[in-house]
């Protein structure tokens, strides 16, 4: 018995993950298509760029690399979210409030569960953003329908008993023996499938002319994976293979322009899912075969966490590109985009740096062997720089042994782990058939990130602690191999 496999959270995470992945491949076939051409991507990246590649994740994360898409209605369903998801080592970080992120709105407010240490990071990323319904938004909802949303939502059940009970174990335990791990896979990865039950179809209709994704959640009585998103190295080669393919972007790569400086952040981009067959029960009460688009392909390409002054200079530009833009071509919105970058950002990574606007860790290496120039990811800082000379600073001769060659300060960027309000807005927005409706004239409902932390009944991380506290990990490491005090 003792002897039995035993699954810990991260081999649970990257298994359910994999799990899905399967799972929507069978669900949605250009999802296969998109994986295709991303590993053609990354793997043309690799061999383009060489170890340079790999500096914001190793090639082997980058491949694995997922994030899905869920919604939920209710404060008791997240709250049962986040206990399947702590049984995989990942925690909510952030709050999203997606009903004015942009012109475009939902009634949703969001999380993401993720991994949050450094080396969970590192052994799977799998990330999952997490929206909620809110009902109560009286700009989007009457009370007539808050109280019906609240009648139906309440007598649905998501997430079955027995794997509630294995998900608590999990996270009591550590993690499962082979069988139970096996068992609450295939329970979480059930819970997430495409249900074929009929829906109502007057009750989602109503919803619909709300908001589309008022509908796809409050509108029947189970969730599903709305899309799961591979990371490509190079999101506008991406863009134009699947092109190529014939398959219809949305017209917009969403985040920063392409540009000659360092990636931040994340950009993403999505192709609408074909019309998947779905039965209604009619008010007559017949059934009857329709269709619905409500899933979609998505891909992503991650850059540089920004600190707190990067990411308000981040918003600044946006906010002016939103501006300036409007109603332009998408060439013409890249063209100012880049002229907004290059005013708002430094064209190198040493500068992004020393003005404090992205997160960097520094590691301590030796001249020779170990972590050396043809060390493995994550080592070639200051390539693909400007000759990376802050990054090979050698730090004088303190606390270096006598007879041993000083050892050089390599600076690694941290990965942005996280999503964008405005990209994730957006991407809502651009793969609905319906505008939606929403009276701005209305109060909406007080939600903030205490407010989604008692509803998930743990605590939220902020993102911004969370890359700051990697940042101060690695120069304690690195003064206490220098004998020094941190700064
Ligand atoms: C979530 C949309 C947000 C992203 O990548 O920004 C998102 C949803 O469609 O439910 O996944
Ligand atoms: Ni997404």
């Amino acid at each position: 018995m003792s002897q039995e496999k035993f699954l810990e959270p991260w081999q649970l995470r990257a298994a359910f993950a994999r799990s899905l992945s399967d799972m929507y491949g069978k669900e949605v076939p250009a999802y296969t298509t998109l994986l295709e051409v991303s590993h053609e991507v990354n793997a043309d990246f690799v061999a383009t760029h060489g170890a340079d590649a790999e500096r914001l994740g190793s090639i082997d994360r980058v491949t694995a690399e997922r994030h899905g898409a869920i919604r939920v209605g209710t404060p008791v369903e997240i709250a049962q979210v986040a206990r399947i998801f702590g049984a995989m080592g990942m925690h909510p970080v952030g709050f999203y409030d997606l009903r004015d992120a942009s012109s475009s709105s939902v009634p949703v407010i969001s999380t993401a569960f993720r991994p949050v240490d450094r080396d969970e990071l590192a052994r799977n990323p799998f990330r999952v953003f997490t929206s909620m319904l809110v009902p109560g938004d009286r700009r989007f909802f009457t009370r007539d329908q808050e109280r019906r949303l609240d009648e139906f939502l309440g007598a649905r059940r998501l997430f079955g008993p027995e794997l509630l009970r294995l998900a608590d174990r999990a996270e009591a335990e550590g993690g499962l023996p082979a069988v139970e791990a096996a068992e609450f896979l295939r329970l979480a990865t059930q819970a997430f499938e495409l249900s074929r039950e009929p829906v109502d179809q007057a009750w989602y209709r109503e919803l619909e002319a709300v908001s589309a994704v008022a509908a796809d959640i409050g509108g029947i009585t189970s969730t599903h994976i709305n899309h799961l998103t591979p990371r490509v190295l190079d999101i506008d080669d991406l863009y134009a293979r699947m092109t190529a393919r014939g398959i219809t972007m949305i017209p917009a790569i969403q985040g920063p322009p392409r540009w000659e400086g360092p990636d931040v952040l994340l950009r993403q981009t999505s192709f609408r899912a074909l019309a998947e067959p779905r039965t209604f029960r009619t008010p007559d009460g017949q059934v009857v075969e329709d269709s619905l688009r409500v899933r979609f392909g998505e891909v992503e390409a991650r850059g540089i966490a920004l600190t707190r002054a990067g990411r308000a200079a981040y918003d600044t530009a946006v906010a002016e590109l939103d501006e300036r833009a409007a109603g332009t071509t998408e060439a013409e919105r890249q063209r100012i985009g880049r002229e907004i970058w290059h005013r708002t950002f430094p064209v190198t990574e040493t500068a992004l740096a020393d003005q404090g606007l992205g997160y960097f860790t520094y590691e301590l290496t030796s001249d020779d062997g170990g972590r050396g120039d043809d060390g493995g990811p994550g080592v070639g800082a200051g390539r693909g720089d400007d000759g990376g000379s802050a990054s090979h600073d050698r730090p004088g001769d303190a606390g270096a042994p006598a007879g041993a060659r000083a050892p050089r300060v390599i600076r690694t960027p941290v990965v942005y782990e996280d999503f964008l309000p405005r990209s994730a807005a957006g991407i809502f927005q651009s793969n609905l058939t319906e505008e939606g409706a929403k009276d701005a004239g209305q109060t909406g409902a007080e939600r903030d990130d205490d407010w989604m932390a008692g509803a998930l009944g743990r605590d939220l991380n902020d993102p911004f602690e969370l890359y700051a506290r990697q940042v101060q990990r690695s120069l304690q490491a690195a003064a206490t191999t220098l004998g020094v005090a941190p700064e």
